[in-house]
């Protein structure tokens, strides 16, 4: 006889998953590949997860991680996150067709930044070194005008050309609270510095980070399904520590679970980082039910129906 299932609630945090510019930096490789056929060259991983890397791939795209590995007669796409202004040049110099799936939140602080240059302001910006997000944005103004810290304590060690001319800005996937820690020091060391009304974390970051804290007191254990590169995942990891929850783990797919960990566990919370595709989730859900008696509950704190269009020269594919 087959034996009885222990209980188990699974939390599926609302929203999760993709956001906008997910969304349609995917349909951008895809377009790019129905309108151009293969191979379409991708300038760094579209989006931060292997799965969506992988089933692009198997389609035709090509991904590398610099544009001179790109040849000159193929098209080339540049990821979500973001390139230094150099890449678009040099595509354009040697007349290659590029798309960029820039997400339009991240054109939107690479225009701050240069209207801020503009009026002289020299710039901070607030994000995680080496993030492609961060070069791709620090990389719109010549050097040694963008600033970069991570931290509070970075901010008492900044030595601006003129602690009057500043401007801030910052990556769009962090921490909302630990950012809202550096902003408040950056206010008190420079009050004259500039920045956005808040900070420039996009509304999909906000609004995960904001439905993790809504679930973790239901929780023992949260599991956020999402990649180690992945800025915005891994953030979702934290606040679920910050929030209580003292098992709170990123994980690829369903096979990275650590049954171990979390037996005896009654109440499971589940999200997903703007990169992770639903299926991933179904996944996560199924493994569950292999080994529990599930009952879900979908913990919903915000509505989204944001969408952003593909660039012009693919709508028609589109
Ligand atoms: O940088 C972005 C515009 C976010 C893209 C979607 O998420 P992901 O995981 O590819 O990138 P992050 O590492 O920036 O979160
Ligand atoms: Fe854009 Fe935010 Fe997604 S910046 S790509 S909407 S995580």
């Amino acid at each position: 006889m087959e034996q009885k299932k222990p209980p188990l609630t699974l939390y599926l945090a609302a929203p999760r998953g993709f956001c906008a510019g997910v969304d349609r930096a995917i349909k951008i490789v895809e377009l790019a590949l129905q309108k151009w056929g293969a191979p379409v060259y991708v300038r760094h991983e579209i989006v931060h997860n292997k799965y969506v890397v992988d089933s692009l791939r198997e389609q035709g795209a090509v991904f590398v991680e610099e544009l001179d590995e790109c040849p000159d007669d193929r098209p080339v796409i540049f990821s979500a996150h973001g390139v230094p202004k150099s890449v678009p040049a040099t595509a354009k110099q040697r007349e290659m067709v590029f798309v960029d799936a820039t997400c339009p939140l991240v054109s939107k602080v690479h225009m701050e930044a240069a209207r801020h240059h503009a009026e002289g302001l020299q710039l901070v910006m607030i994000g995680h070194a080496g993030h492609p997000e961060v070069l791709g944005t620090m990389g719109q103004l010549p050097e040694g005008e963008v600033i970069l810290v991570e931290t509070v304590e970075d901010v008492a060690c900044l030595t601006p050309r003129d602690p009057e001319r500043l401007a801030f800005i910052t990556q769009t996937t962090l921490s909302v609270d630990d950012t809202a820690q550096i902003v408040t020091a950056l206010q008190a060391r420079f009050p004259g510095i500039i920045g956005p009304a808040r900070e420039d974390i996009c509304y999909a970051t906000t609004n995960r980070q904001a439905a993790v804290k809504a679930i973790a007191p239901k929780i023992d254990a949260l599991l956020v399904i999402g990649a180690q590169n992945s800025s915005n995942s891994k953030r979702l990891v934290e606040v679920g520590r910050a929030s209580g929850c003292a098992y709170s783990q990123l994980v690829l797919r369903a096979d990275q679970i650590d049954w171990r960990a979390i037996d005896g566990v009654r109440n499971v919370g589940v999200t997903a980082g703007a990169s992770a595709p639903e299926v991933l989730i179904d996944e996560v859900i199924d493994a569950f039910r292999a080994r529990y008696d599930v009952t879900v509950e979908i913990v919903e704190t915000a509505q989204e129906n944001i969408e952003f269009k593909v660039p012009r020269v693919l709508r028609e594919t589109a």
